[in-house]
């Protein structure tokens, strides 16, 4: 599949000097651990794979904020000048999907095909970097079974009733992305699209790895028979067909951690026999009316509509920078009228004949993303530079540097996805 294009940047728009390696916090671990490699002072490089949309439904504003968080790591590894290796999936084939299809009496095919056009204009708008390879499910069923079989043949799946299951028991270090209590992992697994009371599985916590055909259910044939992926398969082996074990962050939104990452890593680790991502990262969840926002639940805010109702994209990002990409936070109108005076305040410092030096604004612009990805932090060093312009333009004093707002434009393009 394609992904969206790369977002336009001007030439004069390079930063000087170079980031150092960000620091993320690993919910495995939990630490903060740096990631990516400069092997002796040398770039090698960085591999990232981020859960990417079930396309049933419009993106809304957590999605948004989660491919957002990703993408500032993706700028601050290539500030730092590694080669990034960026892969994101499309479940465009799951229970979710087929569903809403069925109710609508729309082809799955066209709302999948419909749901991914409408993510990529808003990524685009948003201007997100693209994935290097971007893939979707559908493409993906001979890998996706070849690593079924694979599990099938380390014995560690088993058939219920002609579909295939993934055996916790026999993953050594089932656990270990969530660390949570097994009362915990059983909510979880129940509320997020596992099925813990099946009968014939030998744990509730058990996962499909492959449905086998249902009258009326898209099907494919394959060496593990005819039938669809189960969900967590998939992206541990779009991510092990994309990028070498261990991959260094596996990411996704909260919700992701247990069952889906979980189990992606007990899958990685048996077929690679060593840790399947190096580190493990998740963006918070963003609420709206008092809930997470979520397609099932309906209480969504789609970029797409901000957009179409004159809302400049570059206001709506950064609405989401404005927050931490690891807190919770709930949406407001509030958000979108902050972001759009900030963008206005850095627009017109920007455009200030005598505007102010911004040498050590790019250092700690640098500072800032290094530490976790602190977006808030970074807004706020822009904010004081920008502060700096309108008291400077005010008093007709002061260092004012002719080139200090094209350093600006380019902090906030390459680094913050900003476009001014
Ligand atoms: N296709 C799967 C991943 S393989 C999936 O979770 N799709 S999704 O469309 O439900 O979500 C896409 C991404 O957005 C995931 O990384 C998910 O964790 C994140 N996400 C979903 N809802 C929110 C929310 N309310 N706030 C922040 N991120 C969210
Ligand atoms: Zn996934």
């Amino acid at each position: 599949m394609q992904p969206w294009p790369e977002p336009p940047s001007r030439e004069s728009r390079v930063l000087p000097g170079r980031g150092r390696l960000p620091r993320v916090w690993d919910t495995s671990t939990q630490a903060k651990i740096e990631v990516g490699s400069l092997i002796g002072g040398s770039v090698a490089g960085a591999s990232m794979y981020v859960c990417g949309i079930t396309p049933y439904d419009a993106t809304h504003l957590g999605h948004a904020a989660t491919y957002v968080g990703f993408d500032l790591l993706n700028r601050a590894w290539r500030d730092a000048g590694l080669e990034v290796s960026y892969v994101q999936n499309v479940t465009d084939v799951d229970d979710p999907l087929l569903e809403r299809a069925i109710a609508t009496g729309e082809p799955w095919e066209q709302l999948a095909t419909r749901e991914i056009s409408l993510f990529h204009e808003d990524m685009t708008a948003l201007r997100v970097l693209p994935p290097a390879r971007y893939i979707g499910v559908v493409e993906s069923i001979p890998i996706i079974a070849a690593l079924v079989a694979r599990l099938r043949e380390a014995g560690v799946a088993y058939d219920v009733d002609g579909d295939l299951y993934f055996s916790v028991q026999s993953a050594p270090d089932f656990g270990v992305v969530s660390h949570d209590h097994h009362a915990t992992m059983l909510a979880l697994f129940a509320e997020r699209g596992g099925d813990p009371d099946r009968p014939g599985k030998k744990d509730p916590l058990d996962c499909l790895l492959w449905r086998a055909e249902r009258p009326g259910e898209p099907a494919w044939d394959t060496e593990v028979g005819r039938g669809r992926p189960g969900w967590h398969v998939e992206c541990t082996a779009i991510a092990l067909d994309s990028l070498a074990a261990p991959i260094d962050v596996q990411g996704g939104g909260s919700d992701l951690v247990f069952p889906h990452h979980e189990m992606c890593a007990a899958q990685g680790s048996i077929v690679t026999g060593g840790p399947f991502a190096r580190t493990y990262v998740h963006s918070g969840m963003v609420a709206f009316d008092g809930a997470k926002m979520s397609k099932s639940r309906g209480n969504l805010v789609f970029v797409s509509a901000l957009r179409s109702s004159g809302v400049d994209p570059m206001a709506i990002r950064l609405a989401l920078l404005a927050h931490h990409y690891r807190s919770d936070w709930e949406y407001t109108e509030a958000d979108l009228v902050a972001a759009g005076a900030r963008l206005d305040a850095w627009r017109d410092a920007t455009s200030l004949a005598n505007a102010p030096s911004a040498d050590r604004l790019l250092a700690t612009v640098r500072e800032r993303l290094e530490d976790d990805l602190d977006s808030p932090g970074a807004l706020a060093a822009i904010d004081a530079w920008a502060a700096m312009g309108a008291a400077v333009a005010h008093d007709a004093v002061g260092d004012a540097d002719p080139t200090a707002p094209g350093l600006v434009f380019a902090i906030a393009d390459s680094l913050l996805g900003i476009a001014l």
